[in-house]
């Protein structure tokens, strides 16, 4: 599933019938490289393109290696015993180490000792995650059955969108739609307004929901967090500069019938052309309330979320 790649990645030389071989055999081996790590090859974390992606990364992989030392040295022990010791060799259990408080003691302070080990690096992981102090970009993000809308703050403020599933998707999940989804490119993964974020700026995302608990997930940028409804949830991300590209995710919590409908696109551009982007945007939302009438900032009727729309009558009424 292409949900974790960014579309700016290298691809492999590897003939297509061999690839998954070659991703399985780098990924038993922890040896994915950056590239590598940065695509859906679907066994191992996408080494992403912000630092907090990278940290994550680099945790996973600690973690993975000290799970191999246990294995290898436990797994080793164990064999060599049941060969070594077999009764076929007239082997004669020893029982000096039965109830030994050496043996316990050791067997409690080792485990203790490696779950400290991984703690301290997970703990670091954790609070930086947390972490959304100085941040130079708020966006407010509010989830729905079954899409996103997207309210810019600070330099952008007064920008606010929703974001929905792609047309051309949209019309071929349909039931006997007569179109073949593999003729849809990014099916599934393509939105109508995808998200416009600046690179190598310090993005916070406050989240929340509507109406069901919903969770926005890019992997590329080792960001997840559930949108609650009734509650803010914050999350940051800085991609790197150098790194701008389309990046896609998904809605990570079963969230009802049409769950699996509403993705993530984020367009990570560079800050000048993201300034150009928000003039863009302001001088648009100028005009279209200059030319229904409304006052600036007012959100247009056809902006507003499906529940929160007057009913057919009223918009009669006021035209
Ligand atoms: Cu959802």
């Amino acid at each position: 599933m292409s949900v974790t790649r960014g579309d700016n990645d290298d691809s492999t030389s590897w003939p297509t019938g061999f690839a998954w071989a070659r991703a399985l055999c780098l990924a038993a081996l922890g040896l994915a490289t950056e590239a590598e790590a940065n695509t859906s090859n679907g066994y191992n974390l996408p080494l992403g393109v912000t630092s907090l992606s990278r940290d994550i990364y680099a945790l996973h992989m600690e973690v993975f290696w000290i799970c191999v030392g246990i294995a290898v040295v436990v797994f080793g022990v164990m064999i060599y015993a049941l060969l070594k010791f077999r009764h076929s060799k007239g082997a004669v259990p020893d029982t000096t180490l039965l109830h030994s408080t050496g043996v316990e003691v050791i067997w409690t302070v080792i485990p203790v000792v490696i779950l400290v080990v991984m703690a301290i690096p997970a703990a670091k992981v954790i609070l930086m995650m947390e972490d959304t102090r100085n941040s130079e970009l708020s966006i407010r993000v509010t989830a729905y059955q079954w899409k996103w809308q997207y309210q810019y703050m600070d330099a952008a403020e007064g920008v606010d969108f929703f974001s929905t599933l792609a047309r051309d998707s949209n019309f071929a999940r349909q039931l006997h739609s007569g179109i073949d989804p593999k003729t849809v490119p990014n099916y599934l993964l393509e939105v109508d307004n995808p998200l416009v974020i600046p690179s190598g700026t310090k993005v916070r995302l406050l989240l929340t929901s509507q109406d069901v608990i919903h969770a926005w997930w890019v992997p590329d940028f080792g960001a997840k967090r559930s949108a609650i409804p009734g509650f803010v949830n914050e999350l940051w991300f800085k991609v790197d500069p150098g790194k701008e590209g389309i990046y896609r995710g998904q809605c990570a919590a079963l969230c009802g019938r049409d769950h699996g409908f509403m993705p993530i696109v984020v367009d990570v551009r560079t800050p000048e052309d993201f300034k150009k982007w928000v003039e863009t945007q302001k001088a648009a939302l100028k005009q279209a309330a200059a030319r229904d009438g409304r006052p600036p900032g007012a959100a247009p009727l056809a902006s507003l979320p499906r529940d929160s729309a007057p009913p057919p009558a009223a918009q009669v009424l006021s035209n």
